[in-house]
């Protein structure tokens, strides 16, 4: 596939690090590894706030060839566009989760004018030929806004969560205001066909829209693609990682706290090792993986004192109520299972919030036996991926998936799939990954294997790269700036 040649302009609410500082979030691992490769703008958010918020300074930073541009947003901005609307509105409805979804009109408002900001401060930086590839749900109005303040070039825009089914989507007051402005970008793409279809259900039923062939769409006088784009890691630099001394290091580290006392070392006396690894969020389906473990426990009695369960789980957006209850059900569900079982010398659930090194990160999954990734929804599920790149070939681990992580499509043939909602299933599946026989753990790795070394990154970023290049003319754009 030939290189793209023109400029790649991304915009996404996190900007950055280039670099890794165990930075928990799989939009900034998915986009760097492409920036760095391509080269160009990254604009957003500066993460800081201060008194003149989107009309603050910009701050600029070079890394490599990558130019990082950000400005403020003010405390307001910051409650209105992010907790509020992002995360408190629009991230619980994409994520099915309507009984957490809060809609007031004020954080809409800020959120509409927040977008409008970010374009207007964006439009000095576009030049002729740019690419302009818009990021995720904090931005579904940028598009449109930059068409109003006049740019004609290539927009494209891509949802890193899933887009819910129309019935879910319509209870947002401003579905159809999104949904409009979501067609003024050439090309808008999706983790998943199933994400694609649920978009596509919504403008022919709620917006008269007519579906013209596999991916144009057309609604009124616009013509829009729409495709599914699966992201992916980068995954030889993964497999790396995973070889390096530091992931050596907690590899070993590991190994050493699941040994049993006075074993010797080796296969035979260590206990298996089970992890997770996820953004203490609602949607990992966190809660129900630990009441999948403790069935475990429960139903097949030959785990008590021979497996580990280690839960990474960094806080994230702890403003926002239904984090901070998460992470006291989480702690109180683990404090129960582990005051039930635990003996002197085992400690079955072991919870923890820090962030790790991405090196670190892949010498934890080479460590285990089973990787458990059970979300209640998931756009794609980056964790599931690096799992699978970070394996030794000659002894792989077993990766659990839920049937509601993006992922599946990609990794179905090797994996074990699991409702993360039925707790009897989730038991059964870490009983058979954790007694899965070698040879059977090599050919399931194999599969998957095969599919992350194919779908990365660098693919992710090329194929929506080249489809938007070629987009805006069948889109009804009309080229330059
Ligand atoms: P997330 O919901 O953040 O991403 P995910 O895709 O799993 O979910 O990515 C999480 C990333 O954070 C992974 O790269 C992981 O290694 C990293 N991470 C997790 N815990 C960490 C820790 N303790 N220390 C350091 N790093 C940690 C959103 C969507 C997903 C979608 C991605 C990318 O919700 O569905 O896959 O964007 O599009």
């Amino acid at each position: 596939m030939a290189e793209t040649q023109s400029r790649l302009v991304a915009v996404s609410n996190r900007v950055g690090p280039l670099s890794d500082e165990g930075q928990a979030g799989g939009l900034v691992v998915g986009l760097s590894d492409a920036l760095k490769r391509h080269g160009g703008l990254w604009f957003g958010w500066s993460g800081e706030t201060s008194a003149e918020g989107t009309q603050s300074r910009e701050k600029t930073e070079v890394q490599e060839n990558v130019e990082m541009t950000t400005i403020d947003l003010t405390e307001e901005e910051l409650k209105g566009f992010y907790l509020d609307y992002a995360n408190r509105s629009l991230w619980p409805l994409l994520h099915y989760r309507l009984d957490l979804a809060e809609f007031d009109r004020a954080s809409d408002r800020i959120y509409r004018n927040v977008n409008h900001r970010f374009a207007v401060r964006l439009m000095p930086h576009l030049r002729e030929g740019d690419l302009v590839w818009v990021h995720d749900y904090h931005f579904f109005y940028m598009g449109s806004e930059l068409r109003q303040a006049g740019y004609k070039g290539r927009l494209g825009y891509f949802l890193h969560i899933p887009f819910c089914s129309p019935e879910v989507f319509s209870a947002l007051p401003a579905s159809h205001d999104i949904v409009r402005a979501m067609l003024a970008y050439d090309l808008v793409g999706f983790q998943t066909e199933r994400d694609r279809r649920n978009f596509v259900n919504f403008c022919t039923g709620e917006l008269g829209g007519e579906e013209l062939d596999e991916e144009r769409l057309r609604v009124g006088d616009r013509t829009v693609i729409t495709r599914a784009f699966p992201i992916g890691i980068d995954a030889e630099a993964y497999a790396r990682f995973a070889v390096s001394p530091e992931a050596g290091e907690h590899e070993e580290m590991l190994r050493d706290i699941s040994r049993r006392r006075g074993a010797p070392e080796g296969e035979e006396g260590g206990r298996k090792l089970i992890v997770g690894v996820d953004r203490m969020d609602y949607s990992k389906g966190l809660l129900e993986r630990f009441y999948g473990f403790e069935r475990l426990l429960e139903d097949y009695p030959e785990n008590r004192g021979n497996a580990i369960f280690l839960q990474v789980a960094p806080l994230s957006r702890s403003e926002v109520d239904a984090y901070a209850d998460l992470r006291h059900q989480l702690e109180h569900t683990a404090g129960h299972l582990n005051g039930r079982f635990a003996t002197l010398d085992w400690t079955p659930l072991q919870m923890m919030t820090r962030g790790f090194t991405r090196k670190a990160l892949a010498g934890i999954y080479r460590a285990a036996r089973v990787c458990l990734v059970t979300p209640l929804r998931d756009g794609m599920n980056l964790v599931a991926k690096e799992f699978v790149a970070a394996q030794d070939p000659d002894d792989p681990g077993v990766l659990v998936l839920s049937r509601f992580a993006g992922a599946l499509a990609e990794l179905k043939g090797g994996c074990i799939t699991v409702n993360p909602y039925n707790t009897d299933d989730v038991a059964a599946a870490l009983q058979k990954g954790l007694t899965m026989p070698l040879e059977e753990r090599k050919r399931r790795w194999q599969v998957m294997r095969e599919a992350v070394f194919t779908g990365t990154a660098q693919h992710w970023c090329q194929t929506f790269l080249d489809r938007l290049e070629a987009s805006h003319d069948e889109a009804g754009g009309t080229g330059g700036k």
